[in-house]
This record gives C-alpha cells, sequence and structure tokens, in this order.
C-alpha cells in the first residue's frame, strides 16, 4: 500500500530536482510509466536500424557506406543504453523484448514508412534524428536517473547523426537536378511521419499529464513538435527545399511557425499496426531474434561455465 505521505514525500523530491534511483521508494505507477515509455523508446532505436540499414549495401560511395554503418551501429548501442537503463527497475530484458515481438508493446511510428532512395537516408539523419534530439534532449533531465543518462550519452551521439544526414542533404540540394527531385522527393514524403514522432496533440495524450508531473517528460508533445518546426524551416530555406504545407506561416506576434493540420487518422493506423511497413518490420525483427537464440544460449552456457569455475576456485 502507497500512503499519501510516500506520495507526497517523492513529489517533493521530484519538485525539487532531485534524480529518483533504482534503489529509491517510487509509486507503482511511476515504475510502470518508465517502463513503458522507456522500453518503447529502446524498440523503436531498435527497430530503426532497419530503414536504414536497408540502405548500406547500396550507399554512394566507401566514405558514405562507412558512415551508414557506423551509424546503424551507433542506434543499436542506443537500444541497449536504454534497455539497461529500464532493467534498473527490476523487469528482465527479455520480458520486453517478448512485449514488442510477440505482444502490444509499440514503438516509433516513423520506423514503419519504407526508404525508397538513398535520399531518404540523408533525410532521416537530418529530420528523423533531429526531431530525437529535440525530445531526447530533454529526457536527457526526466527525473528517473538511468534514463537521463542513457539519454544524455545517446543526444551525443545523435547530434553527430543529425550534422551528417544534414551535410548529406545540402550535398543532394546543390546536385544535378535528378538529385535535387529525389531529396525533394524524400522531404515530402518524411515531413508528416516526422511530426507524428512527438505523439498526438496535447489534448489526446492520456500519458503526458502523469508524466509531467513526476518530470518523466519535461515539456508537452505540442510544445517540444512546435520547437522542431520553428527550427527546421530555416535550415529547409538554407538548403533550397520546400516543406510540403501551404499552411507553414510565420507568426509575428508569438514568435513561431504556424502549420497546418498533421493527418492523424494515417499516425493512430499506422500505431495500431497498419502502416506500409509494420508488418514487414516485424517479420524482420522477430526472425533476427529467433536467429539469434543460439548465440545468447552460447554466451549464458559460457557464463555459467566462468562462474562454476570462479566459484570452485574461491
Ligand atoms: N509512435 O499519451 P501519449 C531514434 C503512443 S529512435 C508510436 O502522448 P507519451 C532513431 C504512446 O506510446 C527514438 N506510438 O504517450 C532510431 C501511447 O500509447 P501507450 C524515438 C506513439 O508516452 C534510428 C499513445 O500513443 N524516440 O531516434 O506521453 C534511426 C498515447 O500517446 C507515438 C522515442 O522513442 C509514436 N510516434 O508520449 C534514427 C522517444 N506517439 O503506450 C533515429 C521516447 C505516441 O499508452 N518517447 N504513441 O499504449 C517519448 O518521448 C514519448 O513516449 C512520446 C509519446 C512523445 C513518443
Amino acid at each position: 500500500m502507497e500512503t499519501q505521505q510516500q506520495l507526497d514525500d517523492f513529489q517533493a523530491r521530484i519538485d525539487a530536482g532531485e534524480k529518483i534511483e533504482p534503489k529509491d521508494w517510487m509509486p507503482e505507477r511511476y515504475r510502470e510509466q518508465i517502463i513503458r515509455m522507456g522500453s518503447q523508446h529502446a524498440h523503436s532505436e531498435i527497430v530503426g536500424m532497419l530503414p536504414e540499414g536497408n540502405w548500406i549495401s547500396r550507399a554512394p560511395s566507401l566514405k558514405r557506406k562507412l558512415v551508414l554503418l557506423a551509424k546503424v551501429q551507433d542506434e543499436a548501442g542506443h537500444g541497449l543504453y536504454l534497455y539497461s537503463a529500464i532493467e534498473t527497475l527490476g523487469v528482465r530484458r527479455s520480458e520486453l523484448i517478448d512485449q514488442y515481438l510477440y505482444g502490444n508493446a509499440k514503438y516509433s511510428s516513423i520506423f514503419n514508412y519504407p526508404t525508397l532512395s538513398y535520399a531518404d537516408v540523408c533525410i532521416i539523419g537530418w529530420l528523423v534524428d533531429g526531431a530525437a534530439i529535440v525530445n531526447q534532449t530533454k529526457l536527457a533531465h526526466s527525473s528517473y536517473g538511468p534514463y537521463a543518462r542513457a539519454n544524455l550519452r545517446i543526444c551525443k551521439e545523435e547530434s553527430f547523426h543529425k550534422k551528417q544526414g544534414y551535410e548529406m542533404v545540402a550535398k543532394l540540394a546543390e546536385g544535378t537536378p535528378a538529385q535535387r527531385k529525389m531529396v525533394q522527393s524524400a522531404v515530402d514524403r518524411f515531413w508528416w511521419p516526422t511530426l507524428m514522432m512527438f505523439g498526438p496533440n496535447d489534448s489526446n495524450s492520456p500519458n503526458s499529464a502523469e508524466l509531467l508531473k513526476w518530470q518523466v517528460k519535461l515539456n508537452t508533445n505540442d510544445e517540444l513538435r512546435q520547437h522542431f518546426v520553428d527550427r527546421v524551416v530555416m535550415e529547409a530555406e538554407a538548403v533550397g527545399l520546400t516543406l510540403p504545407d501551404p499552411d507553414l506561416k510565420f507568426n509575428d506576434e508569438t514568435g513561431h511557425w504556424e502549420f497546418g493540420e498533421i493527418p492523424w487518422d494515417e499516425f493512430w493506423d499506422v500505431v495500431k499496426g497498419n502502416g506500409v511497413m509494420n508488418r514487414e518490420r516485424m517479420k524482420s525483427r522477430r526472425k533476427a531474434h529467433e536467429d539469434g537464440a543460439w548465440v545468447r544460449e552460447a554466451a549464458q552456457a559460457y557464463a555459467r561455465k566462468k562462474n562454476l569455475s570462479r566459484e570452485k576456485a574461491s
């Protein structure tokens, strides 16, 4: 039973800006929310390797191939930092992975869109990593210590991804007419799905109130989305690309860029599993997991053997 005094003391720690660490007392609901959101974040990093991984063998030069390989590998690392952070709450990684591969855990909607050209990979670096940084820079100040620290580390790598993505976009935008057409088409296809990454509007976000009260999230979905749009409009202008929104206009009074209505029906359709690539992505991840079963078994057997010999020696 959680007493009112325990809940009040916990809230006072949060309000004072203290970090909550794994062995500290916490409400069960706080623990559940960190596990839900943090594990979804981890799954997103892992599934997020697929759209870009699709282009590793077809990158246009050795340099671009090395850059892409390193980036995709970084995303795997981000997933592992996050799983480790969430495991501190007493849940096993295998349980989290089962919920994602065979249960109903979610992952970011953005990774259910196909990468049709190499320019899509460049746009993922610029827009998708760019959106992820806006979100994760704030999550690096989240109240749960291990999750905040994982995000801090992720942000350092993610900002490098965004810069290299933008550099590739700029190169294509100043290239041949065919290259310009290819990169503009990628912007057109990825713009709205990128804005959806920030989640539903605040009025339709059931988890936000609790997460904000406990400072797991420091900003609402709409605040972060606006921050991202304000940054990206200038970046698009600088490389001569058009954002596919006729309603985009600067509001002198608010100092922000106003944008059109996000296609929410499409968002919920993708979240429910009906996006163009949902089934394909899950099929690939399940196959990779099942094909890797022998590696996990061998690693566990090795660890058991090592522990036994250590016990005998002591
Ligand atoms: N996609 O109450 P709400 C990367 C779900 S990867 C799917 O607002 P919350 C990268 C939401 O889960 C990093 N589902 O939720 C990798 C909830 O459902 P449940 C990606 C979504 O948690 C490779 C319901 O809708 N970043 O950077 O307050 C290559 C209601 O939503 C989405 C993260 O994962 C969505 N977009 O806020 C390149 C960030 N949005 O769970 C790059 C971590 C909402 O109640 N996560 N839903 O069944 C977050 O910041 C928050 O969870 C969200 C949602 C802002 C996404």
